[in-house]
């Protein structure tokens, strides 16, 4: 019998820094009316759990519990956020081997169960990890989303409303490739508003473009690193990007999105996740947007493929 779905039911495996503070603001946001908690400490998913759960009389009826793979097979949504994460100095892709470990044991008991819901990935490094359990799984392509480069987008888009003194919400740009040391600010289609970046950057007294777009980009890409350095792991700026993945498919909005997927040829790349923006709704990914690239972005885009393809290509999956 095909398991049915209980569109206002969420689950978390993993419950560290990530998942515990996902839980917060998925509880937060009313979204789900049941959302289920796991981890391999059973205990840390109970008192996070029971620690979330006494926010809902602010914020509104919903259940909260630490559950089993049984308890989760229904979800609409199942969130991925087991893990090692990085320690200081340590790169995503220097996670590799602990993290396709841990998803071996996760997916299978997911998979088996037949969960006909969105597997959204969100441990590190994320392209390899949807690779490895859209490998894993069998599930078609379109359920089975990395958060990609979701967050590193929304510091980009922080970064550019600090530098131009604008709301973030008004400028429209993407990171795209690979959640990591290769991913690529895609400048060329970056505008504010429909204004183009560089002339909006002249309306705001910024003439030195290259060296602006230079120092955002790279610091948008260490972002991880600096933060990690000074409080041991990222999680506000991912939980929030979780929460906006989970409305768009929720509340099917069809909203663009840079998450990690499946590619087929884009750019003339195929056979690896990374990120490019995509309408995501409630069947997860319904089509990428090939935005345009100029050579040079094409070119970075291209090679940020071929680091995760030679990672991808040593799994025994
Ligand atoms: P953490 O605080 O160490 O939490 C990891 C949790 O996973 C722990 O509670 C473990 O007990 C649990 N766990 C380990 N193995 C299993 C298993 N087999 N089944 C169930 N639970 C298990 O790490 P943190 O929460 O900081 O990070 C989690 C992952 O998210 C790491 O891989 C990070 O690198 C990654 N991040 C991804 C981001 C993104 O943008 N995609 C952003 C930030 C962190």
């Amino acid at each position: 019998m095909t398991q049915t779905i209980n569109p206002r039911k969420a689950a978390i495996i993993g419950c560290g820094f990530v998942g515990s503070a996902t839980a917060f603001t998925l509880m937060q946001s009313r979204l789900f009316s049941e959302l289920v908690l796991l981890d391999a400490n059973e205990a840390k998913a109970d008192g996070e759990a029971k620690d979330i759960a006494h926010g809902i009389p602010f914020s509104g009826q919903m259940k909260i519990y630490a559950g089993t793979y049984d308890d989760i097979a229904d979800s609409a949504i199942i969130i991925i956020t087991a893990g090692a994460n990085q320690k200081p100095g340590e790169t995503r892709l220097d996670l590799v081997h602990k993290n396709v470990a841990i998803y071996k044991s996760i997916i299978p008991e997911i998979s088996k169960r037949d969960f006909q819901g969105i597997l959204l990935i969100v441990s590190n490094p994320v392209d390899i990890l949807t690779y490895t359990a859209l490998k894993l799984s069998g599930f078609p392509e379109n359920r089975v989303i990395g958060s990609g480069t979701v967050l590193d987008t929304a510091r980009l888009k922080y970064a550019l409303s600090e530098h131009l003194g604008v709301d973030s919400r008004s400028v429209h740009s993407f990171i795209i490739g690979e959640h990591g040391d290769s991913e690529i600010a895609a400048w060329s289609s970056t505008n504010v508003s429909g204004i183009p970046l560089n002339t909006f950057c002249e309306m705001r007294g910024h003439y030195n473009h290259d060296a602006a777009m230079d120092r955002i980009a790279e610091e948008v890409k260490n972002s991880a690193y600096d933060i990690i350095s000074k409080k041991q792991a990222t999680y506000y700026g991912i939980a929030m990007s979780v929460k906006r993945i989970c409305e768009c498919i929720i509340r099917n909005e069809r909203s663009i999105l840079p998450i990690s997927s499946m590619m087929h040829g884009e750019y003339g790349i195929s056979g690896i996740s990374l990120s490019m923006p995509a309408i995501v709704g409630l069947n997860g990914i319904e089509t990428h947007v090939p935005i345009s690239l100029d050579a040079d972005e094409a070119e970075k885009l291209r090679e940020s493929a071929e680091t995760l393809k030679k990672i991808a290509a040593e799994l025994d999956l």
